[in-house]
């Protein structure tokens, strides 16, 4: 059985053929944050691997990781970690692949933390940063897909077919209240508040 709660139990990468996005973050307990990142990347058809790798526990491995990146033919790497989230700003500092940085929501402050460590990169080190939280990290593949798509024409059609599936789904269901559960007497939608007050 695959392990749901971490990218690879034995730390070692969960690789593709040929990955094209290094998809990395700060601890195990990130994975549930970062997994809507590596589900997009597969439904949208571009190779990736995923790896805890933390600036703070395995700085070494950090730097391996980023310097080595480019020669493995990684494209776009998506880096995400919570609180002093200095991963994605240091793996940017060794490589000059795009670094799409995913602020994880922690426990202490709610990401703000998090957003802010990421974001607030001095100037000459770039990392494109993203919403806190899964928003986020399905953003960062979709971003990643973007980026890819300038030199791949497939990823590029990938990205339009999933964007027009995603209208269609809105335009294919515009009243909220069709799926709502309603009271027998039928006196609207049976809200929280309705539930409490019957
Ligand atoms: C960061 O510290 C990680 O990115 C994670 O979000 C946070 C907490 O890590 P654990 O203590 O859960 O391993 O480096």
């Amino acid at each position: 059985m695959p392990d749901k709660k971490s990218p690879s139990r034995d730390n070692t990468s969960h690789l593709h053929a040929n990955p094209l996005v290094g998809v990395i973050m700060g601890s195990s307990s990130d994975w549930e944050t970062l997994e809507p990142a590596a589900k997009t990347l597969s439904e949208l058809g571009i190779p990736h691997e995923t790896k805890v790798v933390s600036a703070h526990r395995t700085p070494d491995l950090l730097f391996e990781y980023a310097s080595g990146a480019e020669a493995r033919g990684i494209e776009v790497i998506i880096a995400g970690a919570g609180g002093a989230a200095h991963l994605p700003g240091m793996t940017a500092s060794k490589t000059v692949l795009p670094v799409l940085g995913v602020p994880v929501e922690s426990k202490a402050l709610k990401g703000l933390d998090s957003l802010l460590s990421i974001a607030q990169m001095p100037g000459g080190i770039p990392v494109g940063t993203l919403a806190v939280g899964k928003s986020g990290a399905i953003n960062s593949a979709l971003l990643a897909a973007a980026i890819l798509g300038i030199k791949y024409p497939a990823i590029r059609e990938s990205l339009r077919k999933f964007r027009e599936a995603q209208t269609n789904r809105v335009l294919e269901a515009p009243d909220p209240s069709a799926g709502a559960q309603f009271k027998k007497d039928d006196r609207g939608p049976r809200t929280s508040k309705a539930r409490r007050s019957s």
